[in-house]
């Protein structure tokens, strides 16, 4: 397998997934900038010109989400996804998706509201409503945090989505004090090896 990559962005989940996995993967390593992520040669991988997208002989495939799941269903589950009639399989599914479909929108605007719009063109209007609609989709992921280690108890692919996006929502600044659980959970995945790896790499 083959990822293409960007630092500090989504690309991060699938290296954090393939260490987890222990799967063996190839890296092309491009900026996080217009000269390569919106490049000829990228724009083939990706209309749109983003990261992650994953080669695996003669499958292309972008979106992180479908990424992880691909992986885990034509590679290696490594218990990172539990069974379809495991009591757990709903809400795997609920806070798998619910990061790119409730956390990452707000996210994104917060990210471009603060680092990739010059200053003279920056909303701050846009960027206290993007902070209080994070706050607010964080509130629900840190009440189901507790008692549990993850988001499903164990670890699962769930994290891999989810708990990417909570450490990136924290560093934003929008993981409130009061947000105990939510807390210690990103703490938790923030010292696994694998997510360490995957940070790190630039
Ligand atoms: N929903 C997509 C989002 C992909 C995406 O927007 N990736 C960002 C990095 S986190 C990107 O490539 N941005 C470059 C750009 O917008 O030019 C996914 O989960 O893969």
């Amino acid at each position: 397998m083959k990822l293409h990559f960007a630092p500090n962005s989504r690309a991060g989940r699938i290296v954090w997934l393939l260490e987890e996995l222990e799967l063996p993967y190839e890296i092309n390593k491009m900026a996080f900038h217009p000269s390569d992520l919106k490049s000829d040669e990228h724009r083939a991988r990706h209309p749109l010109g983003r990261v992650p997208v994953l080669d695996d002989g003669d499958v292309s495939i972008y979106e992180s989400g479908a990424i992880v799941e691909y992986v885990l269903e034509r590679h290696k589950n490594g218990g990172l996804k539990p069974a379809v009639d495991d009591p757990m399989f709903p809400e795997y599914l609920q806070w798998f998706h619910y990061c790119e479909g409730m956390v990452m929108p707000p996210v994104n605007t917060i990210v471009v509201q603060t680092v990739l719009l010059p200053p003279d063109r920056r909303d701050e209007t846009a960027l206290g409503q993007a902070q209080r609609l994070l706050t607010k989709a964080l509130a629900p992921v840190d009440e189901a945090l507790e008692g549990r280690e993850y988001l499903i108890g164990d670890f699962s692919g769930a994290d891999i989505m989810l708990g990417h996006a909570c450490f990136m929502a924290n560093r934003l600044g929008c993981v409130t004090d009061e947000m105990t659980n939510l807390k210690g959970y990103v703490e938790r995945v923030a010292a696994r090896p694998a997510f360490k790896k995957a940070i790190e790499m630039q």
